[in-house]
């Protein structure tokens, strides 16, 4: 087999929409689905194809609605279910797909289920979640564990009413359910998946998939910080023994009976070999998953997640090849891109420079790697425009919203005590790593609140930068980011077998500035060349350039012969030797 078998969603490339941030249409200051629904003809025009809707169901909103109440009602701020099949329709009439958020290894505390569960041990849904009896040490009670949950704090919740802990890896409000009982999964498979799959939505992104299977001995974890009892776990949040069992049966249930996409959201799974079971077609599981190696190359592990660190660029071309190998025929599995989602800061304040002088050219470069990969790119609203980050001198305690944030902000002063320098460095980790970056709303235009809402006061400051950056002055450039996201996503459908289809093959990977890497599909060949600094870099063709390098596309005008500009890229192609469908 020369190349991989085409597939619909190998040739999509998705836009994540963060329903409260993205547009606000009742002006109650809050994003909404009538809101999506008349920014469709704007997708559409951007040249995406499918559109990820983040979680809009029933929920009390701890998590932003990965706290879900009810799988098959909607959050009523957002709108009501007729929105949402308007939506799906309003979707596929413009000859786009839809696919929808699945959060099931947790419900929030206020779903039925876990009311029932909750209520008393005799429930027949008691075995529904995962309870347990207090351990005593001495003669005082404590949670089963030392585990930390992922936003702080104990992973064991006690309650009151039945005198037993819970099992949450998130906030206490999302117990997480018992999948080791099949009468969760089969409710799972009907209520969650399968109803929306039956409505003609195309597949879901789903939520920590690889947590479903849990270690059910919880043995304590070794201690990293001696100053707090709950210590980091997160080798035993995922991948469990019967995971990839529950995974085909998932599949087959569900997604195998549908021609629809499956996306796992794949944390704490660094290593090719234990993602290559997840997403190779033989197996069965799902179509491609979504890896964190790159998004947590800038954050500090352990006891506090968001502190902040160096990354290298040598690292990120690793990371980067070592995912484009799942996509490749031996393989036979596929992979997704991305630089940006609702929890991770905005990618060129991060990996690029979000200095005006060079936010422009470092934008257009990142979305030259993010489009020119094998595997299914996801393109994050706003990284369309160049969005960034928060600025630094906005207060973390007043704007950033997020509970992750919060809670880091809870553990950072009892650890930094009187220390402020501890104290200075753990907020500057959460300027340029916390979640809430990504999830300011969406500046349309340069009007006040960047035409995402006519309130007074939104639910997220409007970033400042929207008088520059937004929609409707890039709508005007032919030179903005925006115009260059579309010129790309062109280029990327026109060159499938090339950028989507084609073999990656890495040059210069001990290269501390700059990646170069090859396209290859037979005798055709595309040459990426991207400048990840702000000073002037040379590079050569690589010899395994076949054929005369014509330049496709630039980010900066009139491209110099041998040296790359700050936050240059560049796209050669040989053209002369183009073969029109070759995939
Ligand atoms: O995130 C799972 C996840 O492991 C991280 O990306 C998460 O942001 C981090 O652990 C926080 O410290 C998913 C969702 O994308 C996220 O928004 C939810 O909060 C989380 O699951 C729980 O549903």
């Amino acid at each position: 087999m020369e190349s991989t078998v085409p597939k619909w969603w190998k040739e999509a490339t998705i836009y994540q929409i963060y329903p409260a941030s993205f547009k606000d249409s009742n002006g109650d200051g809050l994003g909404d689905i009538p809101g999506i629904i008349s920014k469709l003809d704007y997708l559409k025009a951007l040249g995406v194809n499918v559109l990820w809707i983040c979680p809009f169901y029933k929920s009390p909103q701890y998590d932003m609605g990965y706290d879900i109440s009810d799988y098959q009602d909607v959050h009523a701020p957002y709108g009501t279910k007729a929105d949402i099949d308007a939506l799906i329709s309003g979707v596929h009439e413009r000859g786009m797909k839809v696919i929808f958020d699945l959060v099931v290894n947790h419900t929030s505390h206020e779903h039925a289920w876990f009311q029932e569960s909750r209520s008393s041990k005799q429930s027949p849904k008691r075995d529904w979640y995962i309870w347990k009896p207090a351990k005593m040490v001495d003669g005082k009670r404590a949670p089963p564990n030392n585990w930390r949950s992922n936003f702080g704090g104990s992973v064991w919740q006690w309650d009151e009413h039945t005198q037993e802990y819970y099992l949450h890896y998130f906030a206490p409000q999302q117990p997480d359910l018992n999948w080791e009982n099949p009468e969760v999964r089969k409710a799972v498979y009907a209520t969650a998946v399968n109803y929306w799959l039956d409505k003609g939505v195309n597949g879901f992104r789903i939520d920590t998939v690889n947590m479903y299977s849990k270690w059910l001995d919880f043995p304590d974890a070794d201690i990293v910080d001696p100053s707090t009892p709950w210590q980091p776990a997160d080798k035993f949040y995922s991948n469990g023994p019967r995971l990839h069992e529950f995974l085909k049966e998932m599949h087959r249930e569900c997604f195998g009976r549908y021609d629809v996409v499956s996306i796992g959201e794949c944390p704490n799974t660094p290593n090719f070999h234990d993602v290559l079971p997840f997403v190779s077609t033989k197996e069965k599981e799902l179509d491609m998953v979504i890896q964190f190696d790159l998004a947590s190359m800038d954050h500090g592990g352990g006891e506090l997640r968001l502190w902040h660190r160096d990354w290298s660029l040598r690292l990120f071309k690793a990371i980067t090849e070592d995912a484009q190998k799942l996509a490749i025929p031996e393989h036979d599995g596929w992979c997704t891109t991305y630089l940006e989602n609702h929890d991770q800061a905005r990618s060129v304040s991060r990996f690029a420079n979000d200095d005006p002088k060079y936010r422009v050219a470092g934008a257009k470069m990142l979305a030259t790697y993010l489009l020119t990969l094998s595997g299914t790119p996801i393109i994050f609203q706003g990284e369309e425009l160049g969005m960034v980050n928060m600025p630094p001198s906005w207060d973390v305690d007043k704007e950033y919203k997020d509970l992750n944030t919060i809670d880091y902000m809870v553990e950072l002063r009892r650890m930094a005590g009187s220390d402020k320098g501890m104290l200075e460095k753990g907020i500057y980790g959460a300027q340029r790593t916390a979640r809430d970056h990504g999830r300011t709303p969406i500046q349309w235009d340069d009007s006040s609140q960047a035409g995402f809402s006519t309130a007074k006061d939104t639910w997220m400051r409007v970033n400042d930068s929207y008088k520059e950056i937004n929609a409707a002055t890039e709508e005007k450039d032919a030179n903005s980011v925006l115009a260059f996201y579309r010129q790309l996503l062109t280029l990327r459908q026109e060159y499938k077998e090339l950028f989507i289809y084609g073999m990656f093959e890495l040059h210069e990977s001990e290269d501390d500035n700059t990646i170069t890497y090859i396209k290859r599909n037979g005798d055709q060949n595309a040459l990426v060349l991207l400048n990840f600094t702000n000073q002037d870099q040379s590079f050569v063709i690589p010899s395994t350039f076949k054929g005369q390098p014509e330049l496709l596309l630039s980010n900066l005008p009139k491209a110099g012969k041998h040296v790359l500009r700050p936050y240059e890229a560049r796209i050669y192609v040989n053209k002369g030797k183009r073969v029109v469908n070759g995939a």
